[in-house]
């Protein structure tokens, strides 16, 4: 037996994020986890996919609207579901709708499609575990018919921020529709040609002067391969990009005597077998203490740089390696949890990237980030601000090094601390301090467990 179930928004990370393509009308067959609209926040595109096969029976969202967790999509008459409250008779709406035809199969689509952020990852679902999506084709002069090419708002702010005329970029997505790939193709295809035809002064990065790219064919001086960047890559390179060449990037050096820490930290790992107590999570906590103690660290530029945002959460963005590039998902409130709950957030977190089950919701909000390459080896490095954050810690590996103390030379182990900062809202002596505030908890493990 049919029965009417309604299809809700599921936990999407944000409140009021606008639709920007309703992907099924009254009449629709769909199958599960079929995709009904589209919605964007800043960090990404995703498509929410229906819980259940039917036929659409109501559309309750239409473009432009805003929604947050909850919100119903479409009332559905489920195939042969279990009886289940049923909603309302849906009134009488699409009755001049295309008479219902099986969604014609499509090319199975990632969900959700990041556009923005340094921490973003290709095919994740919402939730995690939402699988890939058939989605019906859509054309993008339907959604937005006449000469306008169709690019979402974040894709037209991107462009703005750019100062390209989104008029001028072609669209390589579904019906021409225009992707972030394209904007950011557009920019490097004006700078390599020399030409900006309709690239603004802030396209031109503060007016610099560019030399083309070089066009160089290696083939000529011996055996090559080609290897397409991964869609990470991509992304997260054109977010590199704009943030190390729009943010005046400084970057203090300091050494943390974590001596006591690490004899702490395996004693406290012989006491917890069940989770591995990384280095990290003693640095998440000494760098919520420095938040604390500096508040302008934990702020944001707004879009129009004139105003500082403070942030009184203390959400911080943990760097991860994984084989298809950089991922940068969030811990959240780290003031509010202790080492060992920190430690198997960050055993949880990591496994997540690495088996591409990160959410956005995960991935966004951080107010600062911490890179590690402790693990891999190095003594120190400089780390790009993962924009609108305006600071990012990086870790080097700790090394055993004699150090005067005074009456003679004593081995200590010495963590190489690298913190980038944002100039434009730090200056350098806060920068100093920071460091140097960070290096004294790390190094002093009483004040660090406060
Ligand atoms: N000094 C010395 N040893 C360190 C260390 C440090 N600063 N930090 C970690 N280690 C040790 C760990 O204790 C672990 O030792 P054991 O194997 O004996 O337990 C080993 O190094 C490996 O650590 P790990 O890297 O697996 O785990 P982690 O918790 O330290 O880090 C994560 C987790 C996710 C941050 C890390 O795996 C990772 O992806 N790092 C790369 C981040 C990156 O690419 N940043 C660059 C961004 S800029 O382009």
């Amino acid at each position: 037996m049919a029965d009417l179930k309604e299809a809700h928004v599921p936990d999407i990370g944000h409140a009021d994020v606008p639709v920007i393509e309703v992907l099924v009308k009254v009449g629709d067959r769909v199958e599960k986890e079929q995709s009904l609209i589209t919605l964007e926040s800043d960090k990404a595109t995703m498509e929410v996919p229906s819980p259940f096969a039917g036929v659409v029976k109501e559309m309750k969202l239409k473009v432009g609207d805003e929604v947050s967790e909850g919100a119903v999509i479409a009332v559905i008459e489920a195939d042969g579901a279990a009886a289940a409250p049923a909603p309302a008779p849906a009134p009488e709406q699409g009755k001049d709708e295309a008479p219902a035809k099986p969604a014609a199969p499509a090319p199975a689509q990632p969900t959700p499609a990041p556009v923005a952020g340094q921490g973003v990852q290709p095919g994740i679902a919402p939730e995690g575990d939402v699988a890939p999506q058939v989605r019906p084709p859509v054309d993008a002069r339907v959604v937005m018919p006449g000469d306008a090419p169709y690019a979402s708002p974040a894709i037209r702010a991107f462009a703005r921020e750019l100062g390209v005329d989104i008029q001028q970029v072609k669209g390589s997505g579904r019906g021409g529709r225009i992707q972030r790939d394209d904007v950011s193709a557009y920019v490097k295809h004006a700078l390599a040609s020399g030409a900006r035809p309709a690239i603004g002064a802030s396209a031109s990065v503060g007016g610099l002067s560019l030399l083309p790219w070089p066009k160089v064919d290696f083939a000529k001086f011996g055996e090559i391969e080609e290897k397409p960047l991964s869609r990470i890559q991509k992304i997260s390179g054109a977010n590199l990009a704009r943030n190390w060449a729009m943010i005046p990037h400084v970057t203090q050096h300091e050494d943390a005597d974590i001596t006591e820490m690490e004899a702490f930290r395996k004693q406290l790992g012989a006491e917890n077998k069940d989770v591995k107590i990384s280095p990290l999570v003693f640095q998440i906590k000494a760098v919520v203490a420095a938040l604390k103690a500096f508040p302008q660290f934990n702020a944001s530029l707004d879009e129009s740089g004139e105003k500082l945002i403070l942030k009184k959460y203390f959400h911080i963005g943990i760097a991860v390696d994984t084989p298809d590039g950089l991922v940068v998902p969030v811990i959240r409130d780290c003031d509010k949890k202790g080492l060992l709950e920190l430690a198997n957030d960050l055993a949880v977190i990591s496994k997540k990237a690495r088996d591409k089950k990160l959410g956005p919701a995960e991935m966004s909000g951080g107010c600062f980030s911490i890179s590690s390459l402790g693990g891999i080896g190095g003594t120190y490095f400089t780390p790009i601000v993962n924009a609108p954050e305006v600071a990012i810690l990086g870790v080097s590996k700790s090394v055993t090094k004699p150090v005067w103390n005074g009456k003679e030379f004593a081995p200590r182990l010495v963590l190489p601390l690298s913190l980038s900062y944002d100039h434009r809202v730090i200056d350098g002596a806060l920068a100093a301090r920071f460091a140097s505030f960070l290096a004294n908890q790390l190094g002093d493990i009483r004040r660090l467990l406060l």
